[in-house]
C-alpha cells in the first residue's frame, strides 16, 4: 500500500469535488484501517478521467469530463469478463454516435492480451503480408491458442482474456457487434474498388490505468477516431497497409517522380475519403484541424480551472499538414502527472 499515492490522489479528488477536511480524516482513516485502498464508484469515476485528462499524447481531451465508467472490478469468470466487453463495444458504438468509455476490471487479476478490443488480423504468406502487419506477432499467439483466421486483409482478431494464471481464453466477437466502414470517396467513384474499411471503435486494451497507487492492467478505453490515424498511418504507412501507391493509380498520378508529390495528393484524397465515409455511415470522426482547435478550448479551460495542460508535442502534432495546426506552433511541457495511462509490460505469450 503506497500511502503517499493514494493521500495525493484522495486530496486531489478532495479538492476538485469541493469535498470537506473532515471527509479526507474520515477517508483516509478507513483505509488505515483495513489497510488496503478500493477506490469507491465516484472516485473510480474521478480518476479515470483525470488520466484522460492527464494523457499527454492525446489532443481529444476537451472532453475528458464526459467518459462513461463500466465499474467490472468484481468479475473473474472469463466468460462474464467477455459479456462485459461486448456492453462496452455496444454503448461506445451507439449505433455510430460513438460514446467514450472505459470498463475497469479488477487489477492484478485480469488481462487483455489485445493491443485493442478490434484490430485485424496480420498474416505473413509467401506473397507478402496478408491483413495489418502490425497484427503478425498477436495473430500468430491467437492461432497457436487454436484460432483460424477467414484469411481476408481485415479479419477481426478474437479477444483473448487472462484471468491470474490460468490459460488464457479466447472470444470471437459476435459480427453484429462491430461497426465497420467502408472506404468510399465523395468523388472518385471507383475509390470503392480498393475495397477498403476500417473499424469503427478504437478500444485501447493494452495500457494499465495507474490511480493512486493501483494499477489496473485491464482498462479498455475508448473514443473515436481523428481521421489521420486511419487515412495518414494505418492504411497509409508503407509497413501497415501501404495504400498510398494504388490510390496514386486510381486518381491516376505519376507515381515515379517525387516532385509531382504524388504521395500527398494521394494521402489527401484517402484523408477525404476516409473522413467522408465515416461521415456518410453516420460514425463519429473528427478531422485534425477541428481537433487541434478543439485542443485550443481544452487548453483554454484548464487554464481557467488554474491548471497546466502537460503534452507530447511529437504526438499531439497530427501527421498530416501539421505546421497548418497551432500545437505544431507551441510548446507544451511533457511532464508526467497521475493519474494517467501507461504502457506495461507484454503479456507472457
Ligand atoms: C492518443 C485522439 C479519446 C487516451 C490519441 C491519439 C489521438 C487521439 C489522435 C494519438 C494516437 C496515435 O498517434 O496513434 C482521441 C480522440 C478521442 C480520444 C479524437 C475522442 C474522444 C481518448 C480517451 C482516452 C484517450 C477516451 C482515455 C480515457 C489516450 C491515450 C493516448 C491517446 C492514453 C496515447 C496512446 C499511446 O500512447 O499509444 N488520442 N482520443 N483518448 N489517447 Fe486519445
Ligand atoms: N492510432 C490508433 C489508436 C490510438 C488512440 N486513438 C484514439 N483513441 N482515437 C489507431 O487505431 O489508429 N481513442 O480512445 O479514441
Amino acid at each position: 500500500m503506497d500511502l503517499i499515492e493514494i493521500e495525493q490522489f484522495l486530496i486531489q479528488y478532495k479538492e476538485e469535488m469541493d469535498l470537506s477536511d473532515e471527509w479526507y480524516r474520515e477517508r483516509i482513516g478507513e483505509i488505515k484501517d483495513i489497510g488496503t485502498f478500493k477506490p469507491t464508484f465516484d472516485e473510480l469515476t474521478f480518476g479515470t478521467r483525470v488520466a484522460w485528462r492527464n494523457s499527454n499524447r492525446c489532443i481529444g481531451r476537451l472532453f475528458w469530463k464526459s467518459l462513461h465508467v463500466f465499474d467490472e472490478r468484481e468479475l473473474e469468470d472469463e466468460e462474464e469478463i467477455f459479456k462485459a466487453l461486448l456492453r462496452h463495444i455496444e454503448y461506445a458504438t451507439n449505433n455510430g454516435k460513438i460514446k467514450p468509455a472505459i470498463t475497469v476490471f479488477k487489477p492484478g487479476v485480469v488481462r487483455i492480451w489485445n493491443e485493442q478490443i478490434i484490430r485485424y488480423a496480420g498474416y505473413e504468406t509467401d506473397n507478402g503480408v496478408l491483413g495489418d502487419p502490425s497484427s503478425i506477432t498477436f495473430t500468430k499467439v491467437c492461432q497457436a491458442l487454436g484460432w483460424l483466421g477467414e484469411g481476408t486483409h481485415f479479419d477481426v482478431l478474437p479477444i483473448v482474456i487472462q484471468v491470474n494464471n490460468r490459460t488464457p481464453v479466447m472470444f470471437e466477437i459476435p459480427k453484429e457487434y462491430v461497426l465497420e466502414v467502408p472506404i468510399t470517396h465523395p468523388q472518385f467513384e471507383k475509390f470503392h474498388e480498393l475495397q477498403l474499411k476500417w473499424y469503427a471503435v478504437p478500444i485501447i486494451s493494452n495500457l494499465k490505468l495507474s490511480l493512486g497507487g493501483i494499477e489496473f492492467q485491464a482498462a479498455p478505453f475508448n473514443g473515436w477516431y481523428m481521421g489521420t490515424e486511419i487515412g495518414a498511418r494505418n492504411l497509409a504507412d508503407v509497413d501497415r497497409y501501404n495504400i498510398l501507391p494504388k490510390v496514386a493509380e486510381l486518381i491516376g498520378l505519376n507515381t515515379t517522380s517525387n516532385s509531382n508529390l504524388w504521395k500527398d495528393r494521394a494521402l489527401v484524397e484517402l484523408n477525404l475519403a476516409v473522413l467522408h465515409s465515416y461521415k456518410e455511415k453516420g460514425v463519429s470522426i473528427v478531422d485534425h484541424h477541428t481537433a487541434a482547435q478543439q485542443f485550443k478550448v481544452f487548453d483554454q479551460l484548464e487554464k481557467e480551472s488554474n491548471r497546466e495542460v502537460t503534452g507530447d508535442w511529437k504526438w499531439l502534432i497530427p501527421p498530416m499538414s501539421p505546421a497548418a495546426t497551432h500545437i505544431f506552433h507551441q510548446p507544451i511541457p511533457n511532464i508526467i502527472k497521475k493519474p494517467n495511462y501507461f504502457y506495461q509490460k507484454a503479456p507472457n505469450y
